[in-house]
């Protein structure tokens, strides 16, 4: 399994592409950045980590609620140039980045040490508490910062490489790193993970912990970049990070999070004819969608809703569901696996099966159900207030409260339980299907769909995916269904978009021999495009094939 290899250090790029054009490419970045480097700190850079933003082409929202997704890596990336530093001050940094925009940043971690309860038998019976001491970094997660990213990364390698308790002598080395990147931010293309993932490496790398024995996994690699993310603020689901680390050229990854995260690449389907393929068509709508702003009412309300959708929900159905691992509120994908009722983890056919099955009883969860026969001025699917929500869960105002309020911020006069639920359990299918006919379409033995069919057959979930999110979800905005709607009548086979969304990507699966004739059409149609050109057009729109994960190149 792609988890279990070790994290690659390179030390030439031929290795990563085999194709020259892309070799070359990137061969111009490495270089330009290393001679960078060079004349901001006087030496050469002893390494180049990189990590690649994604594209997710199906599954949308419902990592969260522990379906599986389906991500590819993109070729855009961060790279962050890396070298020891002259300095006594134990792992002091100097970060610099290409982009002006970005200010020289210069920081140190510090030991500090905190009381904690007594642990052992003897410690409770003298009533001690014992110091522990731990390394921090200053990180203000309601300020968007970019440094802030890579802290994030370099957290997790201080504390698990540098624990003060177990290893007092090892101290983190100084270092200089230049960051630059290729992957647009705010755009649904995970620059965040691409830069935690990359910092993460270069810190690893640095401190020596990817060579000799100390080789570390891959999957491993995903545990840190996740937990680290988190300590920028974001709640994620783990989707970007594994994308980026675990994809290998020409494969999508299908994530699963449930019983625990488990990736399998799957090829995407092609034919044994040049230019009768399919590409991925990236189009950023030119929205950005500022996600710590508007967090109260999307993202997180939409975390919430489908919590609370999910205990209600196994409470109609009169599900029994197993106490959550540390205590967290039961998702939707825990609810289904309730009511399968077999061992986890199912074969995908029973999840589908079952998935069919409770979506003819989703019912339960419209809001006039909820409310008596009392008809609701805003239609049946207008939602459920805050205090229907918690007279339909049965709980009491304070417990409910504690579970589901307590520990984030949102905002709604009504809460759409049944909307979101028939979108999560739609779109987990959607991208069963869509696994399915990639893996068939590249076995030998099942050649009796024509590789159109089957693109059209992609496409078309990727569409109903769209559709889902924009009617279901609420999670589209005007310019994406415009520029969804303008990519299928320029010949793509289905368009979405791609990430959180309310702004950001779309991406759309385009008939390889066409990509300039598509991109063409939708550059003289999609509004916000009009008087772009050369780089800014080709940043806004460009096509992309799945490209290799994360890694590291060291400069000999
Ligand atoms: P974006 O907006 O692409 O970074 C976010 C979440 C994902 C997933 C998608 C929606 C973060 C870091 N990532 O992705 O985990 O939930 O939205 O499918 O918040
Ligand atoms: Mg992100």
């Amino acid at each position: 399994m792609a988890a279990e290899l070790p994290v690659p250090v390179y030390t030439s790029l031929s290795d990563v592409y085999p194709d020259l054009v892309l070799a070359a490419k990137q061969g111009a970045r490495f270089n330009d950045l290393a001679a960078e480097y060079e004349a901001a700190f006087g030496t050469k850079p002893k390494y180049i980590a990189r990590a690649p933003g994604r594209v997710n082409l199906i599954g949308e929202h419902i990592d969260y609620t522990l379906f599986g997704v389906f991500p590819a890596a993109i070729e855009q990336d961060i790279l962050i140039a890396c070298g020891p530093r002259a300095s006594q001050d134990p792992g002091h940094v100097e970060a610099h980045n290409t982009h002006p925009k970005y200010t020289p940043q210069s920081f140190a971690p510090m030991l500090l040490s905190t009381a904690s309860d007594a642990s052992t038998k003897q410690d409770q019976e003298v009533n001690a508490s014992v110091d522990v001491q731990s390394w921090h970094l200053d990180i203000n997660p309601k300020e968007l910062r970019w440094e802030s990213y890579v802290k994030a990364g370099y957290y997790g390698v201080l504390n698990h490489f540098f624990d003060p308790s177990t290893n007092p002598s090892a101290h983190p080395v100084p270092v200089n790193i230049l960051v630059s990147g290729t992957v647009p931010a705010g755009s649904g293309l995970s620059s965040s993970a691409a830069m935690v993932v990359s910092s993460t490496l270069a810190f690893l790398a640095i401190n020596n912990k990817l060579q000799g024995e100390e080789k570390i996994k891959k999957g491993k690699l995903v545990q840190m970049a996740v937990e680290n993310e988190k300590r920028v603020g974001v709640n994620s689901g783990g989707m970007d990070q594994a994308a980026s680390i675990l994809c290998t050229p020409n494969s999508a990854l299908y994530i699963t999070f449930f019983p625990s995260l488990s990736a399998e690449l799957v090829s995407l389907p092609h034919t044994s004819t040049p230019g009768e393929g399919v590409v991925l068509v990236c189009a950023n709508s030119l929205v950005v969608s500022d996600k710590a702003v508007g967090a109260k009412t999307r993202y997180n309300l939409r975390v919430v809703e489908t919590l609370v959708a999910a205990y209600i929900l196994a409470k109609e159905l009169k599900l029994t569901l197993p106490p959550s691992p540390q205590g967290k509120p039961p998702t939707l994908r825990e609810v289904l696996s309730a009511y399968i009722g077999k061992p986890e983890p199912v074969e995908t056919d029973v999840l589908k099966d079952g998935l069919e099955r409770l979506l003819n009883e989703i019912d339960v969860l419209r809001a006039s159900h909820l409310r008596g026969e009392e008809k609701s001025t805003e239609g049946e699917d207008g939602g459920v207030t805050l205090e229907e929500m918690i007279k339909a869960s049965g709980l009491s105002s304070e417990k409910f409260h504690e579970i589901y309020l307590s520990w984030v911020d949102v905002e709604a006069t009504h809460f759409q339980l049944y909307k979101r639920t028939k979108h999560i359990y739609t779109e987990s299918l959607r991208v069963l299907q869509f696994r399915e006919l990639c893996l068939a379409s590249s076995s030998p033995i099942s050649a009796s769909t024509s590789p159109t069919e089957t693109f059209k057959a992609l496409g078309t979930l990727m569409s109903s995916s769209h559709t889902s999110c924009s009617q279901l979800y609420e999670c589209s905005c005007p310019e994406l269904d415009d520029l969804t709607q303008i990519a299928l009548e320029s010949g793509a086979y289905g368009s979405r978009l791609t990430g959180a969304g309310w702004g950001g990507c779309t991406v759309s699966l385009v008939p390889e021999g066409k990509v300039d004739e598509f991109i063409g059409k939708v550059a003289g149609r999609y509004g916000k495009f009009g008087g772009l050109g050369g780089d800014a057009l080709g940043e806004a729109i460009f096509a992309t094939r799945p490209g290799v994960g994360a890694f590291v190149f060291e400069l000999t």
